[in-house]
Protein backbone atom coordinates (compact mmCIF):
# COMPACT_ATOMS: atom_id res chain seq x y z
CA UNK A 1 0.00 0.00 0.00
CA UNK A 2 1.30 3.42 -0.54
CA UNK A 3 -0.20 6.45 0.95
CA UNK A 4 -0.52 9.35 -1.70
CA UNK A 5 -1.51 13.10 -0.41
CA UNK A 6 -4.46 13.29 -3.12
CA UNK A 7 -7.26 11.41 -4.04
CA UNK A 8 -6.66 9.17 -7.12
CA UNK A 9 -10.46 10.74 -8.58
CA UNK A 10 -10.49 14.34 -7.67
CA UNK A 11 -6.84 15.25 -8.36
CA UNK A 12 -6.94 13.53 -11.57
CA UNK A 13 -5.06 16.21 -14.24
CA UNK A 14 -8.50 16.03 -15.69
CA UNK A 15 -10.25 16.94 -12.77
CA UNK A 16 -7.78 19.69 -11.88
CA UNK A 17 -8.38 21.43 -15.17
CA UNK A 18 -9.66 24.56 -15.33
CA UNK A 19 -9.86 24.99 -11.33
CA UNK A 20 -7.52 27.88 -9.97
CA UNK A 21 -4.22 26.38 -9.07
CA UNK A 22 -4.54 26.94 -5.21
CA UNK A 23 -7.34 25.19 -4.97
CA UNK A 24 -5.93 22.27 -7.11
CA UNK A 25 -2.97 22.81 -3.83
CA UNK A 26 -5.32 22.55 -1.44
CA UNK A 27 -7.26 19.13 -2.60
CA UNK A 28 -3.45 17.78 -2.82
CA UNK A 29 -2.70 18.92 0.90
CA UNK A 30 -6.00 17.94 2.41
CA UNK A 31 -7.21 15.28 0.77
CA UNK A 32 -4.93 12.07 1.97
CA UNK A 33 -5.83 8.98 0.91
CA UNK A 34 -4.31 5.61 0.67
CA UNK A 35 -3.84 4.26 -3.05
CA UNK A 36 -3.40 0.95 -4.12
CA UNK A 37 -0.21 0.50 -5.93
CA UNK A 38 -0.65 -3.41 -5.96
CA UNK A 39 -0.16 -4.30 -9.60
CA UNK A 40 1.70 -1.53 -11.17
CA UNK A 41 4.31 0.39 -9.03
CA UNK A 42 4.15 2.43 -12.65
CA UNK A 43 0.96 3.40 -11.77
CA UNK A 44 1.38 4.61 -7.97
CA UNK A 45 5.00 6.43 -9.66
CA UNK A 46 2.35 8.17 -12.43
CA UNK A 47 0.21 9.34 -10.02
CA UNK A 48 2.75 10.92 -7.78
CA UNK A 49 4.64 12.31 -10.72
CA UNK A 50 1.14 13.96 -11.69
CA UNK A 51 0.44 15.38 -8.15
CA UNK A 52 4.15 17.01 -8.05
CA UNK A 53 3.34 18.43 -11.68
CA UNK A 54 0.21 19.82 -10.19
CA UNK A 55 1.84 21.03 -6.83
CA UNK A 56 4.57 22.77 -8.83
CA UNK A 57 1.90 24.10 -11.14
CA UNK A 58 1.45 26.89 -8.66
CA UNK A 59 2.04 29.44 -11.35
CA UNK A 60 5.26 30.47 -12.99
CA UNK A 61 3.82 33.97 -13.17
CA UNK A 62 3.17 34.24 -9.40
CA UNK A 63 5.70 37.17 -9.17
CA UNK A 64 3.32 39.16 -11.73
CA UNK A 65 2.49 42.43 -10.14
CA UNK A 66 -0.87 43.52 -10.57
CA UNK A 67 -1.05 46.18 -13.12
CA UNK A 68 -2.47 49.54 -12.33
CA UNK A 69 -5.86 50.82 -14.05
CA UNK A 70 -5.22 52.56 -17.17
CA UNK A 71 -5.53 56.28 -16.03
CA UNK A 72 -7.82 56.80 -19.01
CA UNK A 73 -9.79 54.02 -19.79
CA UNK A 74 -9.67 52.64 -15.96
CA UNK A 75 -11.85 55.25 -15.08
CA UNK A 76 -14.71 53.89 -17.61
CA UNK A 77 -14.43 51.04 -15.34
CA UNK A 78 -14.84 53.05 -12.56
CA UNK A 79 -18.22 54.53 -13.90
CA UNK A 80 -19.68 51.18 -14.90
CA UNK A 81 -19.24 49.70 -11.12
CA UNK A 82 -20.66 53.14 -9.89
CA UNK A 83 -24.72 52.76 -8.79
CA UNK A 84 -25.19 56.52 -8.44
CA UNK A 85 -27.80 57.64 -10.10
CA UNK A 86 -25.99 61.65 -10.78
CA UNK A 87 -22.54 60.08 -12.01
CA UNK A 88 -21.51 61.49 -15.05
CA UNK A 89 -18.15 60.04 -16.84
CA UNK A 90 -16.35 62.80 -18.33
CA UNK A 91 -12.92 60.35 -18.31
CA UNK A 92 -12.46 59.06 -21.78
CA UNK A 93 -12.85 61.39 -24.61
CA UNK A 94 -16.00 59.68 -25.99
CA UNK A 95 -18.69 61.79 -27.99
CA UNK A 96 -22.08 61.54 -26.41
CA UNK A 97 -25.49 62.47 -27.45
CA UNK A 98 -27.38 64.95 -25.13
CA UNK A 99 -29.24 62.22 -23.97
CA UNK A 100 -25.22 61.17 -22.62
CA UNK A 101 -26.19 58.20 -25.31
CA UNK A 102 -23.14 56.86 -27.52
CA UNK A 103 -23.42 58.03 -31.16
CA UNK A 104 -23.24 56.36 -34.33
CA UNK A 105 -22.94 58.87 -37.04
CA UNK A 106 -25.82 58.66 -40.11
CA UNK A 107 -22.98 58.85 -42.65
CA UNK A 108 -21.84 55.57 -41.17
CA UNK A 109 -24.69 54.05 -40.95
CA UNK A 110 -25.06 54.67 -44.67
CA UNK A 111 -21.96 53.82 -45.78
CA UNK A 112 -22.74 50.45 -44.14
CA UNK A 113 -25.90 49.68 -45.67
CA UNK A 114 -23.75 50.36 -49.22
CA UNK A 115 -20.91 47.74 -47.95
CA UNK A 116 -23.70 45.01 -46.90
CA UNK A 117 -25.32 45.31 -50.70
CA UNK A 118 -21.96 45.16 -52.43
CA UNK A 119 -21.44 42.24 -50.34
CA UNK A 120 -17.68 42.49 -50.20
CA UNK A 121 -15.69 39.76 -49.29
CA UNK A 122 -13.16 39.28 -46.23
CA UNK A 123 -10.14 38.43 -48.10
CA UNK A 124 -6.84 39.81 -46.10
CA UNK A 125 -6.06 43.58 -47.00
CA UNK A 126 -2.39 44.18 -48.57
CA UNK A 127 -0.14 44.77 -45.61
CA UNK A 128 -0.25 48.59 -45.57
CA UNK A 129 -4.50 48.52 -45.85
CA UNK A 130 -6.67 49.29 -48.28
CA UNK A 131 -5.52 51.31 -51.52
CA UNK A 132 -8.70 53.30 -51.65
CA UNK A 133 -8.72 54.23 -47.82
CA UNK A 134 -4.70 55.24 -48.07
CA UNK A 135 -5.34 57.29 -50.67
CA UNK A 136 -8.63 59.40 -49.27
CA UNK A 137 -7.00 59.25 -45.34
CA UNK A 138 -4.11 61.43 -47.16
CA UNK A 139 -6.11 63.36 -49.18
CA UNK A 140 -8.07 64.59 -46.51
CA UNK A 141 -5.12 65.47 -44.05
CA UNK A 142 -2.71 67.86 -46.61
CA UNK A 143 -5.52 68.48 -49.26
CA UNK A 144 -6.11 66.67 -52.60
CA UNK A 145 -3.60 68.95 -54.98
CA UNK A 146 -1.21 69.13 -51.99
CA UNK A 147 2.22 68.68 -54.09
CA UNK A 148 3.45 66.11 -51.44
CA UNK A 149 0.92 63.80 -52.91
CA UNK A 150 1.14 65.01 -56.40
CA UNK A 151 4.66 64.20 -56.72
CA UNK A 152 4.37 60.74 -54.58
CA UNK A 153 6.12 61.64 -51.57
CA UNK A 154 3.65 60.16 -49.25
CA UNK A 155 4.20 56.84 -47.51
CA UNK A 156 0.95 56.10 -46.47
CA UNK A 157 -0.16 53.02 -44.17
CA UNK A 158 -3.35 51.94 -42.66
CA UNK A 159 -3.10 51.23 -39.11
CA UNK A 160 -4.75 50.49 -35.79
CA UNK A 161 -6.03 53.69 -35.29
CA UNK A 162 -3.92 56.62 -34.06
CA UNK A 163 -1.98 54.64 -31.09
CA UNK A 164 -1.56 51.42 -32.96
CA UNK A 165 -0.52 53.88 -36.27
CA UNK A 166 2.00 56.16 -33.46
CA UNK A 167 3.10 52.79 -32.37
CA UNK A 168 4.19 51.90 -35.87
CA UNK A 169 6.02 55.06 -36.55
CA UNK A 170 7.47 54.64 -33.02
CA UNK A 171 8.65 51.08 -34.12
CA UNK A 172 10.22 52.69 -37.39
CA UNK A 173 12.15 55.57 -35.23
CA UNK A 174 13.64 52.63 -33.12
CA UNK A 175 14.97 50.76 -36.42
CA UNK A 176 15.84 53.60 -38.34
CA UNK A 177 17.37 56.39 -35.79
CA UNK A 178 17.81 54.74 -33.25
CA UNK A 179 19.97 57.31 -31.57
CA UNK A 180 17.07 59.98 -31.79
CA UNK A 181 14.95 61.06 -29.34
CA UNK A 182 11.01 62.42 -29.14
CA UNK A 183 10.41 64.99 -27.51
CA UNK A 184 6.50 64.95 -26.30
CA UNK A 185 4.66 68.02 -24.84
CA UNK A 186 4.28 68.24 -20.89
CA UNK A 187 1.66 67.48 -20.48
CA UNK A 188 0.33 65.48 -23.58
CA UNK A 189 -1.82 62.32 -23.88
CA UNK A 190 -0.87 59.71 -20.99
CA UNK A 191 -0.60 56.99 -23.99
CA UNK A 192 2.75 58.93 -25.20
CA UNK A 193 4.87 58.10 -23.07
CA UNK A 194 4.42 54.12 -22.81
CA UNK A 195 4.21 54.09 -26.57
CA UNK A 196 7.86 55.64 -26.85
CA UNK A 197 8.75 53.30 -23.98
CA UNK A 198 7.13 50.29 -25.67
CA UNK A 199 8.72 51.35 -29.06
CA UNK A 200 12.00 51.49 -26.91
CA UNK A 201 12.64 55.07 -28.42
CA UNK A 202 14.02 57.62 -25.45
CA UNK A 203 11.89 60.69 -24.93
CA UNK A 204 11.86 64.44 -22.67
CA UNK A 205 9.27 66.57 -22.61
CA UNK A 206 9.12 70.15 -23.75
CA UNK A 207 6.98 73.00 -21.30
CA UNK A 208 3.55 74.06 -23.15
CA UNK A 209 1.29 74.49 -20.35
CA UNK A 210 1.78 77.76 -18.09
CA UNK A 211 -0.73 76.99 -14.30
CA UNK A 212 -0.29 80.68 -14.17
CA UNK A 213 -1.63 81.86 -17.25
CA UNK A 214 -4.08 78.22 -17.99
CA UNK A 215 -2.60 78.82 -21.27
CA UNK A 216 0.38 78.09 -23.28
CA UNK A 217 3.78 78.77 -22.13
CA UNK A 218 4.70 79.43 -25.46
CA UNK A 219 8.73 80.65 -24.41
CA UNK A 220 9.38 77.89 -22.40
CA UNK A 221 8.43 75.73 -25.11
CA UNK A 222 10.55 77.30 -28.02
CA UNK A 223 13.12 77.32 -25.38
CA UNK A 224 13.38 73.37 -25.02
CA UNK A 225 12.89 72.43 -28.83
CA UNK A 226 16.03 74.88 -29.16
CA UNK A 227 17.85 72.82 -26.54
CA UNK A 228 17.07 69.15 -27.94
CA UNK A 229 19.54 67.64 -29.18
CA UNK A 230 19.51 68.57 -33.71
CA UNK A 231 17.64 65.96 -35.38
CA UNK A 232 15.17 65.09 -32.14
CA UNK A 233 11.25 64.16 -33.46
CA UNK A 234 8.94 66.84 -31.85
CA UNK A 235 5.63 65.13 -31.32
CA UNK A 236 3.08 67.72 -31.84
CA UNK A 237 -0.86 67.76 -31.40
CA UNK A 238 -2.19 68.50 -34.75
CA UNK A 239 -5.25 69.98 -33.28
CA UNK A 240 -7.18 70.08 -30.33
CA UNK A 241 -3.95 69.45 -27.86
CA UNK A 242 -4.83 66.62 -25.44
CA UNK A 243 -5.44 67.45 -22.13
CA UNK A 244 -5.21 71.29 -22.32
CA UNK A 245 -7.30 72.18 -25.34
CA UNK A 246 -4.66 74.82 -25.88
CA UNK A 247 -2.72 75.04 -29.43
CA UNK A 248 -0.55 77.79 -30.77
CA UNK A 249 -1.90 80.25 -32.75
CA UNK A 250 -0.91 80.08 -36.90
CA UNK A 251 2.12 82.87 -35.87
CA UNK A 252 3.11 80.90 -33.21
CA UNK A 253 3.36 77.45 -35.32
CA UNK A 254 5.04 79.32 -37.90
CA UNK A 255 7.61 80.04 -34.94
CA UNK A 256 7.91 76.34 -34.11
CA UNK A 257 8.23 75.81 -37.64
CA UNK A 258 11.21 77.82 -37.72
CA UNK A 259 13.09 76.61 -34.86
CA UNK A 260 12.29 73.11 -35.78
CA UNK A 261 14.17 73.66 -39.24
CA UNK A 262 17.10 75.99 -37.63
CA UNK A 263 17.91 72.53 -35.38
CA UNK A 264 17.25 69.73 -38.09
CA UNK A 265 14.44 68.42 -36.19
CA UNK A 266 11.60 66.29 -37.55
CA UNK A 267 7.95 67.13 -36.94
CA UNK A 268 5.35 64.41 -35.66
CA UNK A 269 1.45 65.26 -35.47
CA UNK A 270 -0.70 63.44 -33.84
CA UNK A 271 -3.63 63.90 -35.73
CA UNK A 272 -6.46 62.52 -33.18
CA UNK A 273 -9.43 65.53 -34.00
CA UNK A 274 -9.39 66.38 -37.34
CA UNK A 275 -12.72 68.59 -37.97
CA UNK A 276 -13.54 68.04 -34.62
CA UNK A 277 -11.74 70.94 -32.63
CA UNK A 278 -13.49 73.41 -35.47
CA UNK A 279 -16.11 71.72 -37.46
CA UNK A 280 -13.37 71.54 -40.29
CA UNK A 281 -11.09 68.89 -41.62
CA UNK A 282 -9.35 71.61 -43.26
CA UNK A 283 -8.78 73.84 -40.64
CA UNK A 284 -7.70 71.52 -38.20
CA UNK A 285 -5.61 70.46 -40.77
CA UNK A 286 -3.62 74.19 -41.23
CA UNK A 287 -0.69 72.80 -38.62
CA UNK A 288 0.11 69.89 -40.86
CA UNK A 289 -0.09 71.47 -44.07
CA UNK A 290 1.98 74.38 -43.06
CA UNK A 291 4.98 71.77 -41.99
CA UNK A 292 4.31 70.08 -45.64
CA UNK A 293 4.37 73.13 -47.52
CA UNK A 294 7.67 74.59 -45.54
CA UNK A 295 9.60 71.41 -46.96
CA UNK A 296 9.81 69.61 -44.17
CA UNK A 297 9.33 65.57 -44.22
CA UNK A 298 6.77 65.05 -41.45
CA UNK A 299 5.41 62.05 -39.85
CA UNK A 300 1.33 62.18 -38.81
CA UNK A 301 -0.32 59.65 -37.34
CA UNK A 302 -4.27 60.09 -37.63
CA UNK A 303 -7.36 58.47 -35.98
CA UNK A 304 -10.88 58.35 -37.16
CA UNK A 305 -12.16 57.55 -33.76
CA UNK A 306 -13.48 61.04 -32.93
CA UNK A 307 -14.83 62.65 -35.89
CA UNK A 308 -16.13 59.78 -37.65
CA UNK A 309 -17.08 57.76 -34.11
CA UNK A 310 -15.03 54.89 -35.53
CA UNK A 311 -13.87 54.27 -31.56
CA UNK A 312 -13.74 50.45 -31.87
CA UNK A 313 -13.08 49.72 -35.37
CA UNK A 314 -9.35 50.68 -35.14
CA UNK A 315 -9.47 52.72 -38.24
CA UNK A 316 -6.10 55.34 -38.36
CA UNK A 317 -3.35 55.94 -40.67
CA UNK A 318 0.92 56.56 -40.20
CA UNK A 319 1.59 58.99 -43.01
CA UNK A 320 5.68 59.70 -43.67
CA UNK A 321 5.66 62.68 -46.27
CA UNK A 322 9.36 62.26 -47.48
CA UNK A 323 11.41 64.63 -49.56
CA UNK A 324 11.60 62.37 -52.54
CA UNK A 325 9.20 59.65 -54.10
CA UNK A 326 11.90 57.08 -53.84
CA UNK A 327 12.62 57.71 -50.52
CA UNK A 328 8.59 57.81 -49.38
CA UNK A 329 8.32 54.18 -51.50
CA UNK A 330 11.70 52.97 -49.12
CA UNK A 331 9.75 54.10 -46.29
CA UNK A 332 6.71 52.72 -46.79
CA UNK A 333 8.57 48.98 -48.00
CA UNK A 334 9.90 49.16 -44.09
CA UNK A 335 6.79 50.29 -42.55
CA UNK A 336 5.30 47.23 -43.94
CA UNK A 337 7.92 45.38 -42.61
CA UNK A 338 7.68 46.34 -39.50
CA UNK A 339 3.65 45.76 -39.27
CA UNK A 340 3.73 42.19 -40.83
CA UNK A 341 5.06 40.74 -37.50
CA UNK A 342 3.10 42.84 -35.08
CA UNK A 343 -0.16 42.08 -36.41
CA UNK A 344 0.03 41.09 -40.17
CA UNK A 345 -2.59 43.60 -42.02
CA UNK A 346 -5.22 45.66 -40.54
CA UNK A 347 -8.57 45.45 -40.33
CA UNK A 348 -10.99 45.93 -43.30
CA UNK A 349 -14.34 47.43 -42.27
CA UNK A 350 -13.10 50.44 -40.81
CA UNK A 351 -10.90 51.63 -44.20
CA UNK A 352 -14.40 50.96 -46.40
CA UNK A 353 -16.62 52.84 -44.05
CA UNK A 354 -14.06 55.80 -44.59
CA UNK A 355 -13.53 55.38 -48.03
CA UNK A 356 -17.10 54.92 -49.10
CA UNK A 357 -18.06 58.28 -46.94
CA UNK A 358 -15.09 60.20 -48.16
CA UNK A 359 -15.19 59.04 -51.77
CA UNK A 360 -19.15 59.64 -51.85
CA UNK A 361 -19.77 63.28 -52.51
CA UNK A 362 -23.44 63.04 -50.43
CA UNK A 363 -21.90 61.14 -47.58
CA UNK A 364 -19.13 63.14 -47.21
CA UNK A 365 -20.64 66.81 -47.15
CA UNK A 366 -23.15 64.89 -44.78
CA UNK A 367 -20.22 64.32 -42.77
CA UNK A 368 -19.23 67.40 -42.58
CA UNK A 369 -22.25 68.29 -41.66
CA UNK A 370 -22.49 66.02 -38.64
CA UNK A 371 -19.02 66.64 -37.75
CA UNK A 372 -19.88 70.69 -37.09
CA UNK A 373 -22.97 69.47 -35.18
CA UNK A 374 -20.79 67.48 -32.78
CA UNK A 375 -18.03 70.38 -32.67
CA UNK A 376 -21.19 72.96 -32.17
CA UNK A 377 -22.82 70.38 -29.14
CA UNK A 378 -19.43 70.47 -27.55
CA UNK A 379 -19.28 74.36 -27.95
CA UNK A 380 -22.31 74.98 -26.41
CA UNK A 381 -21.78 72.48 -23.66
CA UNK A 382 -17.93 74.68 -22.93
CA UNK A 383 -20.16 78.00 -22.72
CA UNK A 384 -22.89 76.42 -20.61
CA UNK A 385 -20.21 75.42 -17.92
CA UNK A 386 -18.24 78.92 -18.02
CA UNK A 387 -21.63 80.24 -17.73
CA UNK A 388 -23.06 78.18 -14.94
CA UNK A 389 -19.37 78.52 -13.26
CA UNK A 390 -19.07 82.45 -13.31
CA UNK A 391 -22.86 82.59 -11.97
CA UNK A 392 -22.39 80.57 -9.19
CA UNK A 393 -18.88 81.09 -8.21
CA UNK A 394 -18.84 84.19 -6.37
CA UNK A 395 -15.16 84.33 -5.39
CA UNK A 396 -14.28 86.67 -8.53
CA UNK A 397 -11.82 83.58 -9.53
CA UNK A 398 -12.07 84.12 -13.85
CA UNK A 399 -13.21 80.76 -15.31
CA UNK A 400 -12.88 82.16 -18.90
CA UNK A 401 -9.99 79.69 -19.31
CA UNK A 402 -12.41 77.36 -20.32
CA UNK A 403 -13.63 79.51 -23.44
CA UNK A 404 -10.57 79.88 -24.81
CA UNK A 405 -9.91 76.04 -24.80
CA UNK A 406 -10.85 74.39 -27.84
CA UNK A 407 -11.53 70.29 -28.31
CA UNK A 408 -13.53 67.54 -26.67
CA UNK A 409 -11.74 68.56 -23.61
CA UNK A 410 -11.34 71.33 -20.70
CA UNK A 411 -8.26 71.08 -18.56
CA UNK A 412 -10.07 72.34 -15.23
CA UNK A 413 -7.05 72.97 -13.23
CA UNK A 414 -8.15 70.61 -10.14
CA UNK A 415 -5.54 69.09 -8.82
CA UNK A 416 -5.27 65.00 -8.09
CA UNK A 417 -7.36 65.55 -4.91
CA UNK A 418 -9.95 67.73 -6.49
CA UNK A 419 -10.59 65.72 -8.94
CA UNK A 420 -10.80 63.04 -6.92
CA UNK A 421 -13.32 64.88 -4.95
CA UNK A 422 -15.16 65.32 -7.85
CA UNK A 423 -15.20 61.34 -8.24
CA UNK A 424 -15.53 60.33 -4.49
CA UNK A 425 -18.34 63.30 -3.58
CA UNK A 426 -19.38 63.93 -6.92
CA UNK A 427 -19.74 60.83 -8.95
CA UNK A 428 -17.73 62.51 -11.51
CA UNK A 429 -15.12 60.28 -12.79
CA UNK A 430 -12.23 62.00 -14.63
CA UNK A 431 -8.70 61.39 -14.90
CA UNK A 432 -6.59 62.96 -11.61
CA UNK A 433 -5.14 65.29 -14.25
CA UNK A 434 -7.89 67.69 -13.77
CA UNK A 435 -9.15 66.98 -17.60
CA UNK A 436 -12.83 66.70 -18.20
CA UNK A 437 -14.05 65.33 -21.61
CA UNK A 438 -16.97 68.33 -22.50
CA UNK A 439 -18.32 65.41 -25.35
CA UNK A 440 -19.25 63.25 -22.60
CA UNK A 441 -21.31 66.12 -20.90
CA UNK A 442 -25.04 67.08 -21.67
CA UNK A 443 -26.25 71.06 -21.23
CA UNK A 444 -28.82 69.96 -18.60
CA UNK A 445 -25.72 68.41 -16.46
CA UNK A 446 -23.48 71.79 -16.33
CA UNK A 447 -25.27 73.12 -13.49
CA UNK A 448 -24.49 70.29 -11.42
CA UNK A 449 -20.78 69.77 -12.58
CA UNK A 450 -20.52 73.74 -11.71
CA UNK A 451 -21.30 72.63 -8.37
CA UNK A 452 -18.99 69.80 -8.15
CA UNK A 453 -15.98 71.57 -9.69
CA UNK A 454 -17.08 74.59 -7.54
CA UNK A 455 -16.68 72.20 -4.47
CA UNK A 456 -13.67 70.62 -4.84
CA UNK A 457 -11.29 73.41 -6.19
CA UNK A 458 -12.63 75.86 -2.97
CA UNK A 459 -13.06 73.33 -0.41
CA UNK A 460 -9.98 70.58 -0.98
CA UNK A 461 -6.91 71.13 -1.08
N1 LIG B 1 -3.78 60.69 -29.83
C1 LIG B 1 -4.43 61.49 -28.98
C2 LIG B 1 -3.92 62.87 -28.75
C3 LIG B 1 -5.60 61.04 -28.36
O1 LIG B 1 -6.24 61.85 -27.54
C4 LIG B 1 -6.06 59.73 -28.59
C5 LIG B 1 -7.28 59.19 -27.91
C6 LIG B 1 -5.33 58.94 -29.50
C7 LIG B 1 -4.20 59.45 -30.09
C8 LIG B 1 -5.69 57.55 -29.85
O2 LIG B 1 -6.95 57.29 -30.25
P1 LIG B 1 -7.31 56.01 -31.11
O3 LIG B 1 -6.24 54.99 -30.91
O4 LIG B 1 -8.63 55.57 -30.62
O5 LIG B 1 -7.36 56.48 -32.51
N2 LIG B 1 -7.52 59.67 -26.61
C9 LIG B 1 -8.74 59.33 -25.88
C10 LIG B 1 -8.93 57.84 -25.72
C11 LIG B 1 -9.94 59.88 -26.63
C12 LIG B 1 -7.76 57.09 -25.17
O6 LIG B 1 -7.13 57.51 -24.21
O7 LIG B 1 -7.46 56.03 -25.76
C13 LIG B 1 -8.66 60.04 -24.52
O8 LIG B 1 -9.62 59.94 -23.76
O9 LIG B 1 -7.66 60.73 -24.26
Amino acid sequence: MASLAFSSTSASPVALRGRPNKLAIGVAQSGACHVSARGSDRKARLFITRAVAVEKKVSRFEDVAMAPPDPILGVSEAFRACTNESKLNLGVGAYRTEDLQPYVLNVVKKAEKLMLEKGENKEYLPIEGLAAFNKATAELLLGADNHSIQSQRVATVQGLSGTGSLRLAAAFINRYCPNSKVLISSPTWGNHKNIFNDAGVPWSEYRYYDPKTVGLDFEGMIADIKAAPSGSFILLHGCAHNPTGIDPTPEQWTKIADVLEEKGHTPFFDVAYQGFASGSLDEDAFSVRLFVERGFEVFVAQSYSKNLGLYSERIGAINVICSSSGVANRVKSQLKRLARPMYSNPPVHGARIVANVVGDPNLFSEWKAEMEEMAGRIKNVRKRLYDNLSQKDKSGKDWSFILRQIGMFSYTGLNTSQSENMTNKWHVYMTKDGRISLAGLSLAKCDYLADAIIDSYHNVN
